[in-house]
């Protein structure tokens, strides 16, 4: 298993929830009301804290202006000065009619495109494919999907949100599945609807190897419909959320 827990996590192996047209994500799970489980861990374990972030290394997702959500701001992961974990440090704005809240935030899987679709980032950054539900235990950080930074670390409540933490299980290291370097932030109202999204990018402009990728795997395929897996989880994986979903 431990081998196994490797490889996906070098490969950034990750498990897209279904998007079916028309019908709602089920983004960090906010409607799910059936019992919670403790403890439970993804197909690959409990997620893995991360200690070898590189010092100094600094991505920001900066939210670009859209004069549809109002929401400005931005987020910065740098690596923690033991190495173990990332300091994540929030300062976002502007949030809309607070009837709309709880307003969540995670890291998806996948970078925005120059369209700014933010639809197209698909799920959250789940390396030990984990799945959406039951939903995040923030007393076991450990068993959530590493892209849910707002189960772990609370929802944003008020119009203005300053946060600062250290997610023990995000990474900075380029090469692990939960680097957070080459992906995006995605902001939703409660009923999971994308408010906005933006893209890590080194904090101080530095062309770093973190944001080239040339020997990654292919990236996560995204066909609309059904659940895509990779290499040799794809059985489990489907098996498990044929179960959840
Ligand atoms: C979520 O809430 C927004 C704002 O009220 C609404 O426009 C949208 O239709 C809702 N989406 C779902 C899937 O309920
Ligand atoms: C965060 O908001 C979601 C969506 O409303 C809700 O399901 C969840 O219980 C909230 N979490 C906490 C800790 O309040
Ligand atoms: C700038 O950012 C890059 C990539 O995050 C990092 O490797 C480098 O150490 C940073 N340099 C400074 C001076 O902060
Ligand atoms: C590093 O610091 C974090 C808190 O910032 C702490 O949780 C962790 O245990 C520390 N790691 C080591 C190896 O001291
Ligand atoms: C946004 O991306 C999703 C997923 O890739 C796609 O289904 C959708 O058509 C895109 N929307 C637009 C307006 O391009
Ligand atoms: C939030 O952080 C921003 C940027 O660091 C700062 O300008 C602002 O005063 C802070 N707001 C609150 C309410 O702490
Ligand atoms: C991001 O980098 C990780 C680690 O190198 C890699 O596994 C993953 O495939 C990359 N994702 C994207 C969207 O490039
Ligand atoms: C980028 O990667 C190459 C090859 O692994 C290495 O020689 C170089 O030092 C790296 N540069 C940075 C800025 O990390
Ligand atoms: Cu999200």
């Amino acid at each position: 298993m431990h081998s196994a827990i490797a490889f996906a996590v070098l490969s950034g192996l990750a498990v897209v929830k279904a998007q079916t047209p028309g019908a709602t994500l089920i983004e960090g799970s906010p409607s799910y009301d059936g019992p919670v489980i403790p403890g439970i861990t993804g197909q690959l374990g409990n997620a893995l804290i991360t200690n070898n972030n590189p010092l100094g290394v600094s991505y920001t997702a900066t939210l670009p202006d859209s004069p549809t959500t109002g929401v400005r701001g931005s987020i910065t992961a740098t690596s923690n000065s033991n190495g173990t974990g990332v300091a994540i440090s929030v300062s976002l704005f502007g949030f809309p009619d607070p009837s709309l809240g709880p307003f969540l935030y995670h890291i998806h899987d996948q970078p925005v495109p120059a369209d700014g679709n933010c639809t197209a980032t698909l799920g959250h950054l789940d390396p030990f494919i984990r799945g959406e539900v039951p939903p995040c235990d923030p007393t076991q950080p450990e068993t959530c999907q590493v892209g849910d930074l707002s189960g772990k670390h609370g929802n944003i409540t008020v119009s203005v949100f300053n946060a600062s933490y250290v997610d023990l299980y995000v990474s900075t290291e380029f090469g692990l599945g939960s680097f957070l370097g080459n992906r995006s932030i995605n902001i939703h109202t409660s009923n999971t609807t994308r408010l906005t999204c933006a893209n890590f990018q080194p904090s101080n402009g530095t062309v770093s190897n973190s944001t080239i990728n040339p020997t990654s795997p292919s990236p996560a395929v995204f066909t609309g419909a059904g659940t895509t897996t990779f290499a040799s989880m794809g059985a489990i994986a489907v098996g498990l959320l044929a179960f959840l979903f």
